[in-house]
């Protein structure tokens, strides 16, 4: 199966107006697409090291603020600057960008201006027909794009039905055994991103030469789009020495993805070679994958010992005997209840 299409999407600084682009976004991944929304008031600099890092074929901006022609024009500008030329920038802002902004816009770069009245399925056409397919690469430019394209090879062999062998993930050359991965789990709305943004805040404060990879679970259902939403709300996370990489679990029970030990092996060896401290932390919305629930139930299966606690933690939850928790956990270490792998 081809793997789906990955987008991110924003609405730029200094702009509050985010509810087209969440209704967008729904209708995006109705149909198939991988979206990973970076949220609102977002300046030109994380929009283009999301973009890069998450290895999206597009960006889609909302903007309402007035400054559209310039802003979207100095997306453009970072992305060439950065050797992105590949990642293509559509967007929209209603009755604000007139026809002649457009036709600027096109001038500078940009793919295609969404007037007012355009309907959701014109949108979604565009996207599937014209980033349906990854374009041409041009040779990564920067580590953050190199290890982003390794971590998409990663997932879409895995998309494909073609698994990597170990040799080809890891780097034979790495002296790591033990880098440092924690692992966050918890129902949803328990708080782990806000954890965790805290931590990387802190982290990056007490050491200037800190730097942290974070793998973020959503889960959706296997040839299905997904709403990845954790840049969202993890600003602290929007830096140059954070790598964060959001992902889909793609019809996995558990909370992760078929990819994540993968591509977790192939982050560890990468920090190490970058001569950084490395700090991998994932957090996992295992209450959210509610389509792997609902599948075990049809099948009549029971869930593994790890999650089965999560299960019962929720209820207990759910019904007012206990607050929502995060839970932390050494990436591949058992967990209380057993062993923790999806
Ligand atoms: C809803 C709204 C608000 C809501 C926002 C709620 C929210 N969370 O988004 C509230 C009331 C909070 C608000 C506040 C303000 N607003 Co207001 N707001 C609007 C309004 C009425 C609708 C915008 C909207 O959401 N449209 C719905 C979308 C789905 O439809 P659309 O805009 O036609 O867009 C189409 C396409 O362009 C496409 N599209 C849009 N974005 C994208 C992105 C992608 C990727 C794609 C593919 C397509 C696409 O989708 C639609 C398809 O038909 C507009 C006026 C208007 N009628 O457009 C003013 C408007 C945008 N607001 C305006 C202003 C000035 C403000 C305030 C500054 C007012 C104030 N002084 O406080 C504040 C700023 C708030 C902030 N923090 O930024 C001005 C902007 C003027 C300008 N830029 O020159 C407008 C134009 C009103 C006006 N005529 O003065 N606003």
């Amino acid at each position: 199966m081809a793997p789906p299409i990955r987008i991110l999407t924003a609405v730029p600084i200094c702009d509050g107006h985010d509810s087209a682009i969440n209704t967008i976004n729904l209708e995006f991944i109705r149909h198939g697409i991988e979206v990973i929304y970076l949220g609102y008031h977002r300046s030109v600099g994380d929009i283009v090291r999301a973009a890069i890092q998450e290895d999206v074929r597009a960006i889609g901006i909302s903007s309402y603020n007035g400054g559209h022609v310039e802003f979207f024009a100095e997306v453009i500008d970072l992305l060439r600057k950065r050797g992105a030329t590949g990642i293509k920038v559509f967007g929209g802002g209603g009755g604000t960008i007139t026809h002649d902004d457009a036709a600027a816009m096109k001038r500078k770069g940009i793919n295609k201006i969404f007037f007012a009245g355009t309907s959701l399925m014109e949108m979604t056409d565009y996207v599937r027909k014209h980033y349906g397919k990854p374009c041409k690469r041009t040779a990564a430019r920067s580590p953050d794009m190199e290890l982003a394209r390794k971590l998409t090879e990663i997932e879409e062999a895995y998309a494909k039905g073609k698994r990597r062998t170990a040799k080809q993930i890891r780097n034979p050359q790495s002296a790591i055994r033990n880098s440092k991965v924690i692992g966050f789990t918890g129902p949803g709305g328990a708080g782990k991103t806000t954890l965790i943004d805290e931590l990387v805040l802190r982290v990056l404060n007490q050491n200037p030469k800190a730097r942290i990879a974070i793998l973020s679970h959503d889960p959706s259902v296997i040839g299905q789009g997904a709403l990845l939403g954790d840049r969202a709300t993890m600003i602290n996370s929007q830096n140059d020495r954070v790598f964060m990489r959001s992902m889909a679990t793609r019809g996995q029970a558990g909370g992760l993805s078929p990819a994540t030990h993968d591509c977790l092996a192939h982050l560890n060896c990468r920090l190490y070679r970058a001569g950084n401290e490395s700090r991998l932390w994932q957090p996992v919305a295992i209450a959210k994958d509610r389509h792997a629930r609902s599948r075990r139930r049809r099948r009549g299966e029971q869930k593994r010992s790890a999650t089965r606690s999560h299960r019962a933690h929720r209820d207990r939850t759910a019904s007012g005997t206990k607050p929502a928790r995060t839970t932390a956990y050494r990436y591949g270490c058992k967990t209380p209840s057993g062993p923790w792998r999806g």
